[in-house]
């Protein structure tokens, strides 16, 4: 909803949702894997004994490792055991529909041989176009592919902060043309991806280009019809980011969800979203020394229901090793996930907010354009029953779980609104998924 009406050149050009198949596509994921590597994933949150608190893949911005010793990682990259086809197997088996890759995190580093760097793999011992691999293995196994890319890039000698200066504003001017070049460029490398992922985009420099900005936006969706993007991209003329200043969301879908989630549906104001996830608490990059709580499988799992009830894609962060292979704990993970979509991924995939009052057991989500409900049971109550409310004049039927799909379960009727649906006795290990119909009542 509209909290103003100021007149903006470079607002909101959109109110509600896209209506196109890309859109829909996107929409319907469900869940969806981010992938972080770079050369951050060479000292792994540790450089010459000293470990960094930080996020791993911002280890150039600590004063413990010398600039110039990050910036000459990219001599020592070269992943030989990297193998796209696994990378893609394993995130196919987790259950992930599409996959944000970094191209570019804010070190400048280019996983790809672009024409306007010279800091990229082609540089590195092991030359090889990693996105090309990437953007191939994923399509191949049926994943849709989005490209992470960094504005802010701490390689490029014209990247700034903030202009202060008229030389701040030279150089920025051609930093710009290398940022347009640079996504023209990945767009025709990889006509195959379905949108960008933008970061980055937070300084004050990037937040005075509403113009320029959204230029580039239109042009990059007119050689790329469908293309995908976020709110993160541009800001608009009085430099307010993600809603602009009457409070529309700029871009496709909200990319504000990081590392947190919404809980209630008011909390995403009707529009598309995605939320992204790390394992520890912040760390992108690999990092050697995981610390604190690590998500478990359940949580994750948990997590991914709560979004989709609530209207949105949960993407969960991989963090590669130096040498290209997923550490042992992440492949682990993926296992479990994968594990538990195998049986109940309808009630993830195509599905949306039910509509119905969330209770404590869980939550629910909906089949799009059907009436099929499912209840994603997270804690299961002592007494088994599992309370539902639905609206005036709807029933139920045929319920039962995913898991048993021959059996029906009881259900009571409390009064005319509520019910308790009434779960077997059994072993409860993960998540499990209660499956329904609902009907009209005469
Ligand atoms: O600074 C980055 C961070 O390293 C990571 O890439 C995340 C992922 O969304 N984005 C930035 C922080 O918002």
């Amino acid at each position: 909803s509209r909290r103003s009406s100021i007149n903006l050149k470079y607002g909101a050009h959109r109110l509600g949702k896209r209506e196109d198949l890309d859109m829909k596509r996107w929409r319907a994921y469900g869940f969806g894997q981010f992938i972080h590597w770079g050369l951050y994933a060479i000292p792994g949150g540790e450089w010459k004994g000293k470990e960094y608190n930080g996020a791993a893949e911002w280890i150039r911005s600590w004063e413990g490792m010398p600039k110039s010793d990050y910036d000459s990682l990219y001599l020592k990259f070269n992943p030989v055991n990297f193998s796209p086809d696994s990378w893609a197997k394993m995130a196919r088996k987790m259950g992930a529909r599409y996959i944000t890759f970094t191209t570019k995190h804010h070190d400048g580093f280019c996983l790809w041989p672009s024409k306007f760097s010279d800091y990229t793999i082609s540089k590195t011992p092991y030359q090889k176009d990693i996105v090309k691999a990437v953007v191939d293995a994923y399509t191949r196994e049926g994943i849709d592919v989005i490209l992470y890319f960094s504005v802010m890039d701490w390689h490029h000698p014209g990247w700034r902060y903030e202009l202060k200066t008229t030389e701040d504003s030279v150089a920025f001017e051609g930093f710009k043309q290398f940022t347009r070049n640079q996504l023209l460029e990945l767009l025709q490398n990889y006509p195959k991806i379905k949108g960008f992922w933008f970061d980055g985009t937070w300084d004050k420099s990037w937040v005075r280009q509403a113009r320029f900005a959204d230029e580039l936006e239109k042009e990059m969706r007119k050689v790329h019809p469908g293309l995908i993007i976020g709110s993160r991209f541009r800001a608009d003329e009085n430099g307010a980011r993600h809603f602009d200043s009457n409070g529309d969301l700029m871009g496709d879908y909200e990319q504000g969800w990081e590392r947190v989630l919404p809980n209630k549906i008011e909390d995403v104001h009707g529009n598309d979203w995605d939320a992204i996830m790390t394992v520890p608490e912040n760390q992108w990059g690999y990092n050697k020394f995981w610390k604190g709580h690590l998500k478990t499988a359940f949580e994750l799992i948990e997590m991914t229901a709560k979004s989709v009830s609530l209207g949105g894609n949960f993407v969960l962060n991989f963090g590669p090793q130096a040498d290209g292979t997923i550490r042992v704990e992440e492949q682990k993970l993926a296992g479990e996930i994968g594990e538990w979509m195998e049986q109940n991924k309808e009630a993830i995939y195509d599905c949306e907010y039910a509509g119905l009052e969330k209770q404590d057991w869980g939550y629910f989500t909906k089949k799009r354009g059907s009436e099929k409900i499912y209840m994603i049971v997270c804690n299961v109550p002592l007494s088994r029953n599992l309370r539902i409310k639905l609206p005036e004049g709807k029933g139920f039927k045929n319920v039962r779980l995913i898991s048993r799909p021959g059996q029906l379960l009881n259900s009571e009727k409390l009064n005319a609104k509520e019910y308790f649906i009434q779960l077997p006795q059994m072993e409860v290990k993960s998540p499990i998924v209660v499956e329904m119909e609902l009907i009209s009542k005469q």
